[in-house]
């Protein structure tokens, strides 16, 4: 455990291999193959606010600044993943638990083979999803502390993943009244659900003067109910996918959570979309810079979805100063 002045909680590269995750001068680094080409990359670094202690324990990498903890971890490519998912899950809520910082708050899942089958004849997401569900029903049983997520496909094999976490009581799960709870889908899209809410919004902290209210916006594909819809519509599936968005961030929806902050799509300040066909990122592109105000930074990304008909999904962060 070194403590080390550097002003990054974590870094993670979307490039054309996976490496690591290390600690490099301090600081958690993640390498995820995202990207076709290096010219397509990009690095998301996640500040600090403080003096940083890093560490690696049981494979997870992890950092942490007294307001907010990182950690990463992988997945080497197995024949299943379900006892691995668990595992590495479980020791990163712990870490994050024995350290204070309980409220898990943004997750990101990259899937290699996402929709291929395991060993058993499992789908690889499937797979997945039942480690994740059983580390969290032993870690954090109550649905409040379910997080925002992500969970896309990645062009090489192995699962990657990263989260931030905040000490108690700054985070709230929201959830869409248009959409079930992932966490209540029905049996016929795997033996566990996926353990994400659609939402979290993360109150400034009291010393904070003047902070801003966030809210973490997850993956969020054509799904009603708990159908996807549009199939084989890449330009209704990505119009659904924003007006899910525009729902879940309406003013009336913020105010039942008991929160108030950041609405409406113009409140969207980062968002990233993941394109299942390259051919199709023109196109979404467009609709994606008509949605969100001209200030947004958008980034998409051509990779695999959780469901085999889900050709779009968009995330995002929305805040309001
Ligand atoms: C959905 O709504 C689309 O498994 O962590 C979105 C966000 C999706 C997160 C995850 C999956 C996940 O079910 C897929």
């Amino acid at each position: 455990m070194n403590p080390e002045e550097f002003p990054a909680l974590g870094v993670i590269n979307y490039t054309t291999r996976h490496l690591g995750p290390v600690i490099r001068d301090g600081i958690p680094q993640l390498d995820i193959h995202m990207s076709h080409t290096t010219r397509d990359g990009f690095t998301e670094v996640w500040p600090a606010q403080g003096t940083v202690l890093s560490g690696e324990d049981r494979g997870i990498v992890h950092a942490r600044d007294g307001v907010h903890m990182f950690c990463a971890g992988r997945m080497a490519p197995a024949p299943a993943y379900v006892k691995t998912a668990r595992d590495a899950y479980m020791t990163a809520l712990d870490l994050l638990a024995s350290a204070g910082y309980t409220d898990v708050f943004r997750v990101w899942n990259v899937i290699g083979r996402i929709n291929d089958d395991n060993a058993e004849g499992l789908e690889i997401y499937r797979d997945f999803c039942r480690g994740r569900a059983e580390a969290f029903e032993a870690c954090a049983p109550e649905t409040s502390q379910i997080p925002a997520a992500s969970g896309v496909g990645a062009l090489g094999e192995g699962i990657s993943f990263y989260l931030l976490a905040a000490r108690p009581g700054r985070t709230t799960s929201i959830e869409n009244p248009l959409q079930v709870p992932a966490y209540r889908y029905p049996v016929r899209y795997g033996p566990k659900s996926p353990t994400f809410a659609r939402a979290t919004h993360l109150r400034p902290r009291p010393a904070e003067a003047n902070g801003a209210d966030r809210i973490y916006v997850s993956g969020t594909a054509a799904i009603r109910g708990h159908e996807s819809l549009h199939i084989g519509d890449v330009e209704a599936q990505c119009r659904m996918s924003l007006a899910n968005i525009a729902r879940l961030l309406a003013p009336g929806n913020i105010t039942r959570h008991g929160l108030s902050g950041p609405a409406g799509l113009t409140s969207m300040r980062q968002a990233r979309v993941y394109v299942r066909e390259q051919a199709d990122i023109p196109l979404v592109r467009r609709l994606c810079h008509e949605a969100f105000p001209a200030a947004t930074d958008i980034s998409f990304l051509n990779v695999d979805l959780c469901r085999r008909e889900l050709l779009v999904e968009i995330e995002g962060i929305a805040h309001d100063q």
